[in-house]
């Protein structure tokens, strides 16, 4: 499949926006993201990542409760090692369009299924993580919670209260999702006309199910895809957006600045 260059995505952004903000009255966008938003941070994803020391392990194989309590030592070392590489790296300019439309009250919140802080980092205030924290962890014996400002020099890291297994505060495979954050998500979703589907490969639930939930809350609703590649959640999609979202994302944004000062001019 081919990309198109910057001025030909620059056009079909501007006229699906365009199109869109003929109808809707005001402009409400929730966006929806994955790992992809983080890639050009310098932070692996979790599918199809050939680079990675990590990438012969499968994220159902780590990210579970049966590998952290029978291999404590391997399955801290992929946090550890991924919690060095987050520490190390920066939001990249796809987070902070994200951050520049939420201070411009266009962008309502983020639902995210990151763990990483980078959409914090990048200043966005409503940010749903909807797998947790990587940032945090917590004693599998008491409850007790961390927050890391350094990446843990003991693996596996002990509570400080207890001395019980931490794990790491996240949503491992087989558990529930954070209700509160299940309800908060469901609330954006509601309130939102326009989603921003960025850097997930939508294979992964329920999180993948807000997309199709979006599209029947309202036939108003509209969906944009920012992706390298189609997904399954691509059929779903109004718009799908190709190439690396630190650079889609500023057009997307270049494209939305043009139409609503066309529409408003002065
Ligand atoms: C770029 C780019 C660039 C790259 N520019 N784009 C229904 C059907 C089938 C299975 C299930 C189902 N419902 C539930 C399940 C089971 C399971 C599941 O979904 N399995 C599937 C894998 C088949 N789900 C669960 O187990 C969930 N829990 C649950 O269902 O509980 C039920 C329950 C009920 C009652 C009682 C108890 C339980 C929990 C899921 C938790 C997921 N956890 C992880 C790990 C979190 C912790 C950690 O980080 O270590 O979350 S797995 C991993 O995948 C992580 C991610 O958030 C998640 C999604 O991945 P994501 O973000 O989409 O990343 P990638 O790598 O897959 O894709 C990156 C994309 O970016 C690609 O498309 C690239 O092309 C793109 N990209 N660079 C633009 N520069
Ligand atoms: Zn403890």
């Amino acid at each position: 499949m081919s990309v198109p260059d910057e001025k030909g995505l620059y056009f079909s952004i501007y006229s699906f926006l365009s199109h869109f903000l003929e109808k809707a009255k005001k402009l409400k966008i929730v966006a929806f993201c994955g790992a992809g938003i983080s890639a050009p941070s310098g932070v692996p994803t979790f599918r199809g990542r050939p680079d990675s020391l990590w990438a012969r392990y499968r994220p159902e194989d780590l990210a579970n409760i049966n590998a952290l309590l029978s291999k404590p030592d391997l399955v801290w070392s992929w946090y550890k090692w991924r919690l060095e590489l987050i520490f190390e790296k920066h939001p990249n300019s796809a987070h902070y369009i994200l951050s520049d439309l939420e201070r411009e009250k266009i962008l309502i919140g983020i639902i995210t299924q990151n763990v990483d802080p980078y959409h914090e980092w990048a200043g966005n205030r409503t940010v749903i993580h909807l797998h947790g924290s990587i940032v945090q962890a917590r004693c599998l014996e008491c409850e007790s919670l961390v927050h890391w400002k350094e990446p843990p020099k003991e693996i596996p890291p002990r509570c400080f209260n207890c001395g019980g297994l931490l794990r790491p505060n996240v949503v491992f495979f087989g558990e529930m999702l954070p209700p509160r954050a299940l309800e908060e998500a469901n609330f954006l979703l509601q309130e939102a006309n326009l989603m921003l589907v960025i850097g997930t490969s939508g294979v992964v639930y329920p999180a993948a199910g807000y997309v199709p939930a979006f599209r029947k809350l309202s036939s108003q609703n509209r969906i944009m895809e920012f992706n390298l590649e189609s997904t399954p959640l691509t059929p779903t999609c109004d718009l799908s957006v190709l190439g690396d979202v630190s650079k889609t994302l500023p057009i997307f944004k270049q494209a939305l600045d043009g139409v609503l000062s066309d529409k408003n001019p002065n």
